[in-house]
């Protein structure tokens, strides 16, 4: 029965261990009705009541072939936005805290890159040299852009073959909003690093020079992620000057050296692979949110395991770290008196062009 929402206020001052009981006694009233999704940066009190976790593409495929008609998405803002375009017209996602967004995704946004277009257009034939890709990392009307560009998204596990895919298509990527994944893709599918440009949207031509973008394979969005900026390659020979043998594994939002100098480089969903399929007794330091590491650490020490966060300094994803116990509590406790709080909605033309485009990585 509808009544009037609850307020978020009412819960702020509620404790952890109140809100897992009202968490745990919300979820057994919506049964099959509603779906808890924990993305792998979230912090362990909110981790704990997820149904299903994993990275983002993964989360939404399975909250969009699940018969819940509500889709809790404790993660951030793009994911919510995938989750609700590939998700069936019935279904709802809530966010549970609408100020969990994600700072590199917000490093590039529709006028940019439109503007950043249109200056191709006038060095090159954008329109028909370039492929337009954006990484899930990104607002939805960007990878609507992408959809009306003939273009395409990439995560982290499969960018590799979303670029092979382009360069069947096109001779040219215009990569965003993150240069290193771009960078580091790319150098590994043998693409020179002088034949990549950074493009910094302040400044004209993004910084190059006409020679420099008719010249390049791809060219380079300049944002970065926040947390993976911090892991630097010193970090590692500092590591290992006290444990020789360990192994080093990065996330390709790290930057260049980073991941030149790791072993593996891969996604969060490759990273927990490869450490649970390790042999006992190896060592590894690990570049990617400190939430995941520790996790991951408590989880194979019993084998023998060491996992070990890169920088010295902390790490975590402050806007995934907003969403609490008390906001899940919240959004919760409001569907179990039928009220929804926090829908994301993306508007129908831009889930028409973002959904081509996400077809498109997903048909690959
Ligand atoms: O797509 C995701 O969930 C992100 C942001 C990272 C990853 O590598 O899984
Ligand atoms: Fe965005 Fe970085 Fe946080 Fe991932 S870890 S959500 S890329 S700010």
């Amino acid at each position: 029965m509808s009544s009037l929402a609850r307020a978020i206020q009412d819960y702020s001052l509620l404790s952890d261990e109140e809100c897992d009981q009202r968490i745990q006694a919300a979820k057994a009233t919506l049964g099959d009705s509603c779906v808890v999704l924990g993305h792998h940066y979230q912090r362990n009190e909110v981790f704990k009541h997820a149904d299903v976790s994993g990275d983002s593409l993964k989360l939404s495929n399975y909250a969009a072939n699940s018969s819940a008609k509500y889709i809790v998405f404790c993660g951030v803002h793009f994911m919510a936005e995938v989750s609700d375009i590939l998700s069936r017209p019935d279904q709802v996602t809530i966010l549970p805290d609408l100020a969990a967004g994600c700072s590199m995704a917000d490093m590039a946004n529709r006028k940019n890159v439109e503007r950043s277009w249109k200056e191709l257009n006038s060095v090159i034939n954008a329109d028909e040299q370039v492929t337009p890709v954006t990484y899930i990392n990104s607002a939805a009307d960007l990878k609507a852009f992408c959809g009306e560009h003939e273009g395409i998204v990439c995560t982290s596990s499969n960018a590799q073959q979303v670029l092979d895919w382009c360069f069947e298509k096109r001779e040219k990527i215009l990569f965003f909003p993150d240069e290193h994944l771009g960078r580091n893709t790319g150098y590994r599918m043998g693409i020179p690093l002088e034949d990549m440009v950074v493009w910094d949207f302040n400044q004209p031509l993004g910084g190059s020079t006409k020679a420099q973008i008719q010249n390049a394979k791809m060219i380079l969005w300049k944002g970065f992620c926040s947390v993976h900026q911090m892991f630097q390659a010193e970090q590692i020979d500092d590591f290992k000057k006290q444990h020789p043998e360990t192994i080093v594994i990065a996330h390709p939002e790290a930057n260049f050296g980073v991941c030149e100098k790791a072993d593996f480089v891969g996604s969060t969903e490759m990273i927990l692979k490869t450490v649970r399929d390790a042999k006992p007794n190896t060592r590894w330091l690990v570049a990617t949110e400190l939430n995941l590491v520790n996790r991951l650490n408590e989880e194979v020490k019993d084998q023998g395991k060491h996992v070990h966060f890169m920088s010295p300094t902390v790490a975590m994803c402050s806007t995934m770290f907003r969403t609490d116990p008390q906001h899940l509590a919240w959004v919760l406790e409001n569907l179990v008196d039928g009220n929804v709080v926090n829908s994301i909605e993306v508007n129908q033309d831009d889930k028409l062009m973002a959904k081509k485009a996400l077809n498109s990585m997903l048909s690959i």
